[in-house]
């Protein structure tokens, strides 16, 4: 549905009468944010309803998405986006004298998500609908998103992120589908003509409340659900007299997202959650297929549905879906299970050890008797059917249950027809190292799908003038189709394009400075490169490795060696319980106050480590960035998907060979982006030998040995003990992240670098084919290929809106 300028402002008129007795004039930014996304919500209502009535009709086969964690950000502009509206909104309200950007701050981030994983499945969403499939996703509606990051005398401190607090504006609650899940107890199975039955005593009863947040496809006429999952107490009935201690336990399992990223945390309450978001889901599809598809025929559930594992959080999928087809719906065993492992795929998102989570027999039994009973019988019919096939020892390291734990994602593989890493890689080292037994007993299910941006958001949204420019050259087409993307390198020569492109990052750079500004006092320089790492802080990630070359620079600086001007920029959440990553924020907070403040630097080096990193800040951020470090421990980082984001924005990376850096490099070719650092097989070296001896490398380079001296000799001011905390983990033996064995190529490559950014018309040259080449980790192609290889899926047929 188009609408004009008119009927825009008509109707904003209109909503802010009805809701607030004003004119537009007297409104609030909050109030004109609630009027404008009212009126979003009509502009998507009628064709969410189509989707959901074609749905039925066609009986296409639908993906549903398990995910522990979904970081949509805010859905404003990128709904207005996917609709076609967002610029003749923009270009009303400034008919009004309003700014469609102030409006949009009003909109809280919807943090649901750490990092990574999080964002690839709000990505993931938006490109279901996007490229026409019908998929939902299934997650959890947590009261509390991720933290807000407050820094206190350089200490990170965490607030709570009451992000419902003025209210959800796009949800809507489905109490008509809740459905029950129940928690611990007993269970004692009975007969009933002929079929074991499990009956269930004692047990808590939560009810599971579904609230639909709407997914717009782009200007496709489509919209599918996010559906999440909010925990209540029961009906009257199921639990008599509820007390207020049963209401906070039952509110408490939806009330915290676990602030660790890829680290394990071993508590109850996260198991609670696990099986709480995936048991509600599966009732729900279930319920669905019987009432529309097939009644009581489950032999075709993988015909109509697919279900997916994102990292292990939701792998009891595949014991509740046995507990759901046996217990309730009566399907044999062998049935159930073939049914089940048809419509499992899992994908594994890290070959982190702690983050492959194993949960306590003893916990999982208390807590989900039936559940754990399931488990144990799936696991003994796995090591019955390979006996006498393979060896014993392979039956050990694979089976499921094992030194008294569950294991997860022995659990999803076995379990799922399909399982793929995030890069390529990342799938080759499940394949050859960290899951090499199961590649040998399934080759066949293992596959790789290389992760993916929404360009959309990344371009479209954050970077406007780039998307003109873009429009200018090479049409309008790259907005639907990013193939098209790849004939902006026919502008490799064109001297008007290039100084667009360095005048395009000049003015993005100036907003940033005010930010920085705005938010920190501080002021920097925009001519100066703009060096940006944002992730998640994590030791495998090093932002030690950028602090390392900040107090090099520093020490040159110092030296009187010159150097270009810099501003590095970080943005990074630890989680609450990391220490290591705890003590990295405060030096190098304590390292920037230093280096910000000393007037022998003046305005030639500055460090910027902005507070709470989340969506809305990265769409500040990366549009204005000249360099995107992507410094991982080579086969640490399954994927990464920032070094996508800054390179659409035409940053050039500073890389190791890590994750899809490598399909980065592929793209751009070697000249274009700045590689550095330990290979694969040197890092597997190193491991297998434990020969990894830092202190002789520290002892035997003076460059490495100042920079690295600085942390503990006084140079720092406040960071003492954290100081020294870095300095004895860089020079332990076999320091896993092997900092120190990077360090000297890094400050090559960084050597390397500012030669070329002396360079500016070939700097340009290079950026503009990292845009260009962007288009490879366009998402749609990714969900492309997981809906043709994975699920199985064809696209709905619907009427696009006039
Ligand atoms: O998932 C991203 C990857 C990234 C990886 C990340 C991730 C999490 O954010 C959380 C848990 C986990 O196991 C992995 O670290 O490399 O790009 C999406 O695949």
């Amino acid at each position: 549905m188009r609408i004009t300028k008119e009927e825009f402002k008509q109707r904003l008129a209109r909503k802010v009468r009805n809701y607030y007795e004003e004119e537009i004039s007297e409104a609030s930014n909050a109030e004109l944010f609630a009027a404008l996304s009212a009126i979003v919500r009509d502009g998507f209502a009628p064709q969410w309803r189509r989707t959901r009535i074609s749905e039925k009709e066609q009986k296409q086969k639908q993906v549903y998405y398990f995910s522990i964690e979904f970081l949509p950000g805010t859905l404003l502009k990128s709904n207005l986006l996917n609709l076609g509206w967002l610029e003749t909104v923009s270009e009303a309200l400034e008919d009004l004298g309003l700014d469609l950007d102030t409006i949009a701050t009003a909109e809280p981030d919807m943090a649901l998500g750490n990092g990574g994983l999080g964002r690839l499945a709000a990505a993931f969403m938006d490109s279901l609908a996007s490229t026409g499939y019908t998929g939902n996703g299934n997650g959890i509606r947590y009261k509390y998103g991720l933290f807000k990051q407050k820094f206190v005398n350089g200490y990170q401190k965490e607030l709570p992120n009451d992000w419902l607090k003025s209210q959800d504006y796009w949800e809507v609650r489905r109490e008509s589908k809740s459905v029950l899940v129940r928690f611990g107890g007993q269970v004692h199975m009975v007969d009933d003509n002929g079929w074991l039955v499990p009956q269930y005593e004692g047990e808590e009863v939560v009810r599971a409340v579904p609230y639909d947040i709407a997914i717009v496809g782009y200007q496709n006429g489509l919209t599918n659900t996010l559906r999440l999952w909010d925990a209540e107490i029961p009906p009257e009935g199921e639990l008599n007299y509820p007390t207020i201690e049963d209401r906070r336990r039952i509110e408490d399992i939806t009330s915290i997202l676990y602030p660790d990223d890829s680290n394990y945390e071993g508590r109850l309450l996260r198991l609670k959650q696990e099986y709480f978001f995936t048991s509600a889901g599966l009732q729900s599809i279930l319920n669905y297929y019987v009432k529309e598809i097939a009644k009581h025929d489950f032999s075709e559930l993988p015909n109509y549905v697919a279900i997916h594992i994102n990292d292990t959080h939701p792998a009891l999928a595949v014991a509740e879906m046995m507990r759901l087809l046996v217990d309730k719906y009566r399907v044999s065993w062998d049935k159930a299970w073939n049914i089940t492992v048809k419509t499992m795929s899992y994908t594994n998102h890290t070959i982190m050890q702690e983050a492959l989570e194993k949960w306590e027999i003893s916990m999982m039994s208390e807590l989900l008797p039936r559940i754990m009973q399931i488990i144990t019988e799936i696991d003994r019919r796995y090591v019955e059917n390979l006996k006498n096939k393979v060896s014993d020892e392979v039956i050990e390291r694979t089976r499921i249950i094992k030194d008294g734990k569950v294991r997860m994602a022995h659990l999803a593989i076995i379990g799922s027809h399909s399982i793929n890493g995030v890069a390529e890689l990342h799938t080759q080292l499940l394949e050859t190292e960290v899951l090499k037994d199961f590649y040998n007993l399934y080759p066949e299910r293992f596959n790789n799908k290389t992760n993916g941006i929404t360009l959309r958001r990344w371009i479209q949204i954050a970077n406007p003038d780039l998307s003109k420019l873009l429009d200018k050259t090479i049409g309008k087409e790259w907005r639907a189709n990013s193939d098209e993307m790849l004939n902006f390198e026919k502008y490799l020569h064109n001297s008007e394009t290039l100084n667009s492109l360095k005048k395009i990052k000049y003015d993005n750079k100036v907003k940033l400075a005010k930010l920085i500004k705005d938010r920190t006092g501080i002021i920097v320089d925009p001519k100066a490169i703009f060096d940006v790492q944002v992730k998640r802080l994590h030791a495998y990630k090093r932002q030690t490795l950028k602090l390392l070359h900040i107090l090099h620079l520093y020490q040159d600086l110092k030296a009187g060696i010159d150097h270009p001007k810099r501003v590095v920029i970080f943005g990074a959440k630890a989680a609450p319980s990391y220490v290591f990553a705890k003590q990295v924020i405060k030096v190098i907070n304590e390292t920037a106050n230093m280096i910000n403040n000393d007037p022998d630097i003046h305005d030639k080096l500055k460090v910027i480590f902005l507070e709470n990193y989340d969506v809305t800040l990265a769409e500040k951020i990366i549009p204005a960035a000249d360099v995107s470090e992507q410094i991982s421990t080579t086969t640490k980082e399954a994927s990464g998907t920032s070094n996508m984001k800054l390179m659409a924005n035409g940053a050039l990376t500073v890389a190791t060979m890590d994750g899809a850096n490598i399909e980065i490099k592929d793209a751009v070719g070697e000249d274009n982006i700045f590689s550095f650092g330990l290979a694969k097989d040197e890092v597997y070296k190193y491991y297998a030998s434990k020969s990894y001896h830092p202190r002789n490398l520290y002892e035997n380079d003076a460059v490495m040995k100042r920079a690295v001296d600085s942390l503990i000799d006084g140079t720092i001011p406040n960071s003492n003990s954290e100081g020294q905390a870095l300095f004895n983990n860089f020079l332990e033996d076999n320091e896993q992240f092997l900092v120190l064995a990077d360090f000297s190529s890094y400050i090559k490559i960084q050597n390397k670098l500012e030669q070329a950014w002396a360079q500016e018309r070939l700097w340009y040259q290079m950026s503009l084919v990292n845009i260009a080449h962007s288009e490879r980790f366009d998402v749609d192609k990714t969900i492309k290929r997981y809906a043709k290889e994975i699920w199985h899926l064809n696209q709905l047929k619907i009427e696009k809106t006039k």
